[in-house]
């Protein structure tokens, strides 16, 4: 597939997807969705890639969902073809991190993208939102839901009910963003973030993750059940015990999934 708006590169084990609709401030139109969705997709089968990032332009992550193309929608068009059908999802259904280096307008479906992401970092101009409610509309890709689990019923409830934009330290406060740095370091610091993620044992990464995302999904026995038990499995791995041996004989490890 050709990409027309988004682009790829790699560096090291890291897959870095930009996109790229600068005139539109990456606006979330379906062709950009099925390319990132082909992007990931590829990403998360490939074995020389052991993490991804997702990001925008230093204006803008993306400021949602492309407008203009929906905007003349029936609900019988949205309905039958399952607008934001599960293809936009692919971000959060990644088996191998996927890291959003947020700089700029991070809106609607641009901060839902960010959220579907393992974690958020933030360059310092970040601005996140739901200003759906502005448009006549709600937000229709895990706003109302991602954005409540990481700040909170009432910070969402206000975000989502007045669309206002939350800076980046505002962000970090309330635990939407993991961390805040300034936007010209923001690719060189999420790459060095991603390689270091990538440089591990791939099958560690990838149950840790697992481990983490059932946090969301269950409760707090059943999580801690499953985390237990995946961490019986590390045992069955030759990355384990390279990695203890290493320790102990105070060299580095040689990951052989790395
Ligand atoms: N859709 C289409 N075009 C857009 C969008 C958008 N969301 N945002 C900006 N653009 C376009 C503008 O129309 C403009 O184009 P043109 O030059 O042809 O007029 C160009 O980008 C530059 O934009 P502005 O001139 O408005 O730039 P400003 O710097 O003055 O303002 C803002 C920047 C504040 C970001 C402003 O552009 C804005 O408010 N944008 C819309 C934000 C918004 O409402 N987003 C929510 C959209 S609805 C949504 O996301 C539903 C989620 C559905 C799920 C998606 C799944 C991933």
């Amino acid at each position: 597939m050709a990409y027309t708006c988004i682009e790829t590169r790699t560096d090291d084990r890291v897959l870095i997807i930009t996109l790229n609709r600068p005139k539109a401030l990456n606006a979330l139109n379906l062709q950009l969705m099925d390319e990132l969705t082909d992007a990931l997709k590829k990403g998360d089968k490939d074995p020389q890639i052991g993490a991804m990032i997702i990001t925008g332009s230093e204006k803008a992550f993306a400021a949602g969902a492309d407008i203009k193309e929906m905007a003349d929608k029936t609900y019988m068009d949205a309905y039958k073809n399952d607008f934001i059908s599960a293809n936009w999802e692919q971000a959060a259904k990644c088996r191998k991190p996927v890291i959003a280096a947020v700089a700029g307008y991070a809106l609607g479906g641009g901060c839902e993208l960010a959220m579907m992401c393992d974690f958020i970092i933030a360059g310092d101009n970040a601005k996140f939102g739901q200003p759906e409610i502005s448009i006549g509309a709600i937000p229709g890709a895990g706003g109302t839901q991602r954005l409540t689990r990481f700040i909170g019923k009432s910070k969402a409830m206000e975000m989502c009910l007045t669309g206002r934009m939350m800076g980046a330290e505002e962000a970090e406060r309330c635990g939407l963003v993991s961390r805040i740095v300034p936007v010209a370091d923001l690719m060189e610091d999420a790459l060095e973030t991603a390689r270091k993620i990538a440089g591990f044992s791939a099958p560690s990464v990838m149950m840790c993750k697992e481990a983490v995302n059932r946090a969301y999904e269950t409760s707090l026995a059943e999580g801690m059940l499953f985390e237990r038990r995946t961490f019986h499995s590390v045992f069955a791995t030759e990355d384990q015990k390279e990695g203890m041996a290493a320790f102990i004989e105070k060299r580095k490890p040689g990951f052989k999934n790395a």
